[in-house]
């Protein structure tokens, strides 16, 4: 047996959270996060242990955990929880943490949690929950050395586009990426494969150069900047399509900063004859609800990149779901965030999930000619 498939066996274990628990949990966040800050400031040994970074970065990680666990407790998802934390210690030990730093960080949550719960049984749930973390701490660094497992891998065919473009999105080279982009894509068929096979890839790329610490946000950022701006460049030329099929709307969740992939599938379904509304990043739930009443599309699409933010999509969907004006529209889901765990877009309560923007449009093209039949 694998260490990952160990891993993930062993987490099958641990008893599902109740949901009283878990509610609480989320409603003690603040709270808790004090409480943690307060321990890890006043160890001395803190400094060393996270590689003498700020204490921001370090505050910044807990708000990240505690949303997260949030997460995994409503989701009840315990594979979610062992795919992500190799990548948490790979990231934060690439930026200069030490390992111990996790090993005490996961202790004062667990002291934080005996301090604020009352009800035993909820301490226990939560609790028991931390222990499997720390007695997994060996196995979780040696996952985090190896590639198996990775929630945030992606399989990169040596397309021969990619491997002149991607040394040019390194570099930085704004005008020598648009102008191989310019030069090669003449229909809309090479635009999909661009999508796919180039920008995707090196986008990936560029992510696993972040999280080794190998370039700097910032240079993560101007990556994405001439990928929006290519993108921006090259979406009137195909844009102006008959509209064959119903009305979508495309739209990451509420605090997702991850915009491409979902600019990717409103272009797709765009192309594909879908009347499509792209509200971009980070929309609040309020907006989405509006935006959905207000236009009654046949299908909206959420994009969700970062673990964090599965949360607030599952309760956006919950809300749609019990709203008898919008509860027919049909929630598809799809993102780096789902990659890897089969189930998750079930439990999150969509109505489907597609791995890319090309498999999109054959669920949302399945979804309305079976509705048409329906109608006819
Ligand atoms: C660019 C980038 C950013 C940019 C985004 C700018 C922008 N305008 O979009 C910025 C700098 C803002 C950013 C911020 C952060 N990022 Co970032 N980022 C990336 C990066 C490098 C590329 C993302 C991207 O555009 N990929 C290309 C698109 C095309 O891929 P995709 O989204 O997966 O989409 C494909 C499919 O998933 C699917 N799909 C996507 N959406 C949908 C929707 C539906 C309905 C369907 C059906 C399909 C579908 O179709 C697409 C292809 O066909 C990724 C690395 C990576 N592996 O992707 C990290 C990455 C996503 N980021 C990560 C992190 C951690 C962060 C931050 C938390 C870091 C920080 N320093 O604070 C913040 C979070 C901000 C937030 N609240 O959202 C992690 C997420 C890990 C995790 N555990 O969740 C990654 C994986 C990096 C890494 N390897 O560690 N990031």
């Amino acid at each position: 047996m694998s260490l990952i498939e160990g891993l993930l066996a062993s987490c099958q274990e641990l008893k599902k959270i109740s949901p009283e628990a878990a509610d609480k949990y989320a409603q003690a966040v603040s709270h808790l996060l004090i409480h943690v800050n307060e321990q890890l400031e006043a160890n001395p040994k803190t400094g060393e242990l996270i590689g003498r970074n700020s204490f921001d970065m370090m505050r910044n990680n807990h708000r990240n955990h505690a949303i997260f666990m949030s997460a995994v407790f409503r989701i009840n998802s315990f594979e979610l929880l062992a795919r992500t934390l190799p990548w948490v210690y790979r990231t934060y030990h690439a930026k200069g943490f030490s390992y111990d730093y996790f090993l005490v960080e996961l202790v004062a949550w667990q002291l934080a949690i005996h301090e604020y719960f009352h009800n035993p049984y909820q301490k226990y749930e939560l609790i028991t929950v931390y222990k499997w973390m720390i007695q997994h701490h060996e196995e979780i660094i040696q996952l985090s050395r190896s590639s198996e497992g990775s929630l945030f891998s992606l399989q990169i065919d040596a397309d021969e586009m990619l491997l002149v473009f991607l040394p040019l999105l390194l570099l930085g080279d704004s005008q020598g990426c648009l102008t191989l982009a310019d030069q090669s894509i003449k229909t809309a068929d090479d635009l999909k494969h661009f999508y796919l096979h180039v920008i995707w890839p090196a986008l990936y790329r560029v992510g696993q150069l972040w999280e080794a610490n190998l370039i700097s946000v910032a240079e993560e950022h101007v990556a994405t900047a001439i990928v929006g701006r290519i993108m921006a460049a090259l979406y009137p030329r195909f844009s102006l399509f008959e509209i064959t099929r119903g009305k979508a709307i495309v739209s990451a969740g509420p605090n997702e900063f991850h915009e491409v992939g979902a600019r990717m599938v409103a272009d797709f379904m765009e192309m594909d004859g879908w009347d499509v509304t792209y509200l971009g990043a980070n929309t609040p739930v309020d907006a989405l609800l509006a935006t959905l009443k207000q236009h009654k599309p046949f299908v909206v699409a959420l994009s969700v990149a970062t673990v964090f933010n599965l949360e607030s999509v599952r309760q956006i969907i919950k809300m749609i779901k019990d709203d008898q004006e919008i509860k027919d529209i049909k929630v598809l889901v799809g993102g780096l965030a789902f990659n890897g765990m089969q189930h998750l877009w079930q439990t999150i309560g969509a109505d489907g999930y597609a791995a890319d923007a090309e498999k999109a449009l054959k669920v949302s093209d399945d979804w309305w000619a079976t509705e048409n039949r329906n109608n006819a």
